[in-house]
């Protein structure tokens, strides 16, 4: 019998010599200790051994089984640490390469001055009305005092969808909207992209306009021209003057163009400012009082001024952009530039 373990030994001890996966060690594990194995056979042999020598014969097979066990799991355990090594190798994680960085974007130049713009008039008291951009013919122009005969239709080539539907031409038509609902004192202004069949090298069939409108009682011309000299020294700088000329629109009687002195030379004459020192920025006037009693407002007892300027237009003069076209190819070498 003992020849027979030490001939299991040496075999154990030649199987495992040379095994460097723990799948291959399972399957001699089994070979030698699983219920079919050699060991576990000798140990079913025991029937055959006589009575008197089976506990020295038990002990001796037990011994084996005691040793295998002990040389499979020593291996086990060095082989799973190689695997375990290896594994932790190839998968390492080199922390200190550089990450993967996205380009952080800019904000579009007319996003700026929208933002810029609604600061402003939100410091003097103004709160943010948008209108819908589909409008039909009576708040685009009828309440805005332009009937359909009026020669003012003309001044702005209208993209029509119905006879009646359109894509508005000016944001006041909203404005009309919230005149028609609220009780004055109003202090609204309105954002929004406007629509007009025009393109040339300083007109785009799409742009984007800041509207503004004030009624209460006792509103003057006056207080439009403060309230134009604050948003002047605001946006174009400390020093900044305004100047109103007499010009017509059907919404507004009198009707006003507002210049700024130029901020660029201080209104000696350059390049911007075309030698004049002045630049026109917007139109303006005290709301028509046909305009207020379309909306059920007594002219007698409340009067309002309103304004309207081009975003673009005020985008080009605060970043010096001389092209009108640049604001809507959506070039990232050129948005890029400005940082809000
Ligand atoms: C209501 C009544 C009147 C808004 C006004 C202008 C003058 C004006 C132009 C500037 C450049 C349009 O974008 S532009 O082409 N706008 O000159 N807009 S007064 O008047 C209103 C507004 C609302 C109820």
């Amino acid at each position: 019998m003992q020849d027979k373990i030490n001939e299991l030994k040496k075999k154990i001890a030649e199987a495992i010599k040379d095994v460097h996966s723990s799948d291959s060690l399972f399957q001699i594990k089994m070979k030698y200790l699983g219920k079919s194995g050699e060991v576990s056979e000798l140990m079913k042999g025991m029937r055959d051994v006589p009575k008197e020598k089976r506990p020295e014969v038990g002990m001796i097979i037990n011994a084996l089984k005691v040793w295998a066990e002990e040389q499979f799991g020593k291996l086990d355990r060095t082989i799973k640490d190689k695997e375990l090594k290896k594994r932790y190798a190839a998968e390492a994680v080199d922390v200190t390469l550089p990450g993967n960085t996205s380009k952080k974007g800019a904000y579009h130049p007319n996003t700026l001055v929208k933002r810029e713009l609604i600061s402003i008039f939100a410091g003097m008291g103004f709160t943010v009305f948008e209108g819908p951009e589909i409008e039909n013919d009576y708040y685009n122009f009828t309440a805005l005092n332009t009937p359909a005969d009026h020669p003012a239709r003309d001044m702005q080539d209208t993209f029509y969808i119905t006879g009646d539907l359109l894509l508005r031409t000016q944001t006041s038509a909203g404005q009309i909207r919230v005149m028609e609902k609220q009780k004055p004192p109003i202090k609204i202004l309105s954002p929004g992209k406007v629509y007009r069949s025009d393109d040339d090298a300083t007109h785009s069939p799409m742009f984007s306009q800041m509207e503004g409108l004030v009624v209460d009682k006792g509103i003057t011309l006056c207080d439009l021209k403060g309230m134009l000299d604050e948003f002047a020294r605001k946006i174009f700088g400390d020093g900044v003057k305004t100047r109103l000329r007499p010009s017509y629109f059907p919404f507004t009687e009198p009707s006003v163009e507002v210049d700024v002195s130029c901020f660029e030379c201080g209104g000696k004459g350059c390049r911007l400012c075309k030698g004049t020192g002045w630049i026109e920025v917007l139109g303006a006037g005290m709301v028509n009082r046909h305009v207020l009693e379309g909306c059920g407002i007594d002219p007698e007892e409340y009067s309002g001024f309103a304004f309207g300027m081009g975003i673009e237009r005020i985008a080009m003069l605060k970043y010096g952009i001389n092209n009108m076209k640049l604001l809507f190819e959506g070039d990232t070498r050129f948005l890029r530039q400005f940082k809000g």
